[in-house]
C-alpha cells in the first residue's frame, strides 16, 4: 500500500495549533499553502529553455502568521528534518540589507522578502511541510512560493503578474541558497491545477494543460529512494555549464534551438564526448516531452511510458545523473506486468523515481520494489493537485 498523504486541513490545523502555542496564545491572521511538484517526463530541460511536464503535489508547505507591528520577523518551522536551529529571527527593515545566513532553510524566506516588489513589514510566522526534503519532490520551490503568496497576502501588494512571482522565487533560490536551479520547480508550484499535468514552456513561461481525468485505470507512483540527492551542487552545476558552454560553441541562445544536426557541427569544433553525450540527452528528452504530452492527451499510454523508459535510460547513460539506488527502483517496477515506464525525477543522484502503471498493479510494484532494494523506500499516489494560495485561516 502507498502511504497516504496528509490532508491539507489536517496540515493547516497543526499549523494553527503550533502558532498559538509558539506565540503566546494568540491566533493567526493569515493562511497560505504552496504545493511540492513531481516532474513526468522533461529532465534537465528547464535551464536550457526547454519543455518539462511536472503536476503539483498535494503535498505542501503552509505557513500561518501574524504582523506584530514591529521591523523583525520570527518564523519557526515544525520540520523534523531540520538538523540547526527550527527558529529564525531576522530584520526586514532595510530589504536590500537582508542576507543568506543561518538557520539555512530561511533563506529561502529571506530571498523570497529581498525579491519582493515592495516593503515587508515584520511578522510572526509558522511554517509545516509535507513535502520530503531533499528528495527531488521540490521543498524548496514549495518554501519560496509560500513565502512568496504570504508576503502577497499581509502586503496587500499583488504580483503585476504570475510570471513577477515565479522569477522572484527562483531568483531567491540562486542568490539565497546558491543552487543555479531552472525555472520548473517554482512554475509548476505557482501555476499548478487540479486534475491536471502541465507542460511548462521554459522559454516563455507558457502553459498547456493536460487533462489527467481520463487516464482512468492508470496512476503515477512516485517512490522515494530515502538515499537523499547525492548531488553536490557542483554536479548540477557542472551539467548545467556544459549546456551552456554548448550552446555558446553553436552560437545559439539555449539548447532549445539546437538539433540533432548541431552534434555533427560540435564535434567538428573538437567538443568532448560527453558534452556531446549531455546535449544529446537535451535535444531528444525536449522532443520525448512534447511527444509524451502527445501521447497522454490520446491515451496512448503504452507510448507514453515508453518514452518514460527512454528518458530514464538516457538519464543514465548519457546524462549520468542517475544512481545504483535509482536503477534498481526503476528495474524492480518495469519488471512488473501493467507497468507502462518508469524513471527517476527531479535532478537525479538521489531521491525518487515516477511510475506510470496500472492502477491493480501497485501493490505489485511495492513487492517488486521491496524485494530488490537494500534501502527503506516510501511510496506515494501523485494525485495532480492545485498551486499556491490563501487558505482561510480557520
Ligand atoms: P530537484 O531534483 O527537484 O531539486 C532540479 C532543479 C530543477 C530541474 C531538475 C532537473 C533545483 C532546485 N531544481 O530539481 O530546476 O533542473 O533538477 O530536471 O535544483
Ligand atoms: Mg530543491
Amino acid at each position: 500500500m502507498a502511504t497516504a498523504i496528509q490532508s491539507i486541513d489536517d496540515v493547516k490545523n497543526e499549523a494553527l495549533q503550533a502558532f498559538s502555542k509558539e506565540f503566546d496564545g494568540q491566533g493567526a491572521d493569515y493562511c497560505v499553502c504552496a504545493p511540492g511538484r513531481v516532474n513526468l517526463i522533461g529532465e534537465h530541460t528547464d535551464y536550457n529553455a526547454g519543455f518539462v511536464l511536472p503536476m503539483a503535489l498535494p503535498m505542501v508547505t503552509i505557513i500561518v502568521g501574524k504582523l506584530n507591528g514591529t521591523n523583525n520577523c520570527t518564523v519557526v518551522s515544525t520540520s523534523k528534518s531540520i538538523t540547526t536551529t527550527n527558529k529564525a529571527e531576522f530584520d526586514v527593515s532595510i530589504r536590500a540589507e537582508i542576507k543568506p545566513g543561518e538557520p539555512k532553510w530561511a533563506n529561502y524566506m529571506k530571498g523570497c522578502i529581498a525579491n519582493f516588489p515592495g516593503n515587508v513589514p515584520g511578522f510572526n510566522a509558522l511554517v509545516v511541510s509535507t513535502v520530503p526534503m531533499g528528495s527531488g519532490l521540490s521543498s524548496s520551490a514549495a518554501l519560496e512560493v509560500a513565502t512568496y503568496t504570504f508576503l502577497e497576502a499581509i502586503t496587500g501588494i499583488q504580483s503585476k503578474n504570475l510570471r513577477e512571482k515565479v522569477l522572484a522565487c527562483q531568483k531567491a533560490e540562486h542568490e539565497f541558497a546558491g543552487v543555479p536551479c531552472g525555472i520548473m520547480d517554482q512554475f509548476i508550484s505557482v501555476m499548478g491545477e487540479e486534475g491536471q499535468a502541465l507542460l511548462l514552456d521554459c522559454r516563455d513561461l507558457s502553459v498547456t494543460l493536460v487533462p489527467m481525468g481520463n487516464i482512468r485505470d492508470h496512476v503515477f507512483l512516485i517512490t522515494n529512494s530515502n538515499s537523499p540527492h547525492k548531488l553536490s551542487f557542483s554536479a548540477f552545476r557542472e551539467r548545467r555549464d556544459a549546456c551552456y558552454d554548448a550552446a555558446k560553441m553553436l552560437n545559439k541562445k539555449s539548447l532549445r534551438d539546437a538539433t540533432m544536426e548541431d552534434l555533427e557541427v560540435l564535434k567538428n569544433q573538437g567538443a568532448s564526448e560527453i558534452m556531446l553525450k549531455r546535449v544529446c540527452h537535451v535535444i531528444n528528452e525536449n522532443s520525448r516531452t512534447i511527444a509524451a504530452t502527445a501521447a497522454l492527451q490520446s491515451g496512448n499510454y503504452i507510448k507514453f511510458g515508453k518514452l518514460m523508459n527512454d528518458s530514464h535510460d538516457s538519464l543514465r547513460d548519457n546524462y549520468e545523473v542517475s544512481s545504483p539506488e535509482l536503477d534498481t527502483l526503476v528495474n524492480a517496477a518495469r519488471k512488473v506486468e501493467g507497468v507502462r515506464g518508469s524513471r527517476l525525477t527531479g535532478a537525479g543522484f538521489g531521491g525518487c523515481t515516477i511510475t506510470f502503471l496500472k492502477k491493480d498493479a501497485v501493490d505489485e510494484v511495492i513487492k517488486s520494489i521491496k524485494e530488490s532494494y537494500n534501502g527503506k523506500a516510501s511510496f506515494y499516489i501523485a494525485t495532480p493537485s492545485r498551486g499556491a494560495r490563501v487558505l482561510e485561516c480557520k
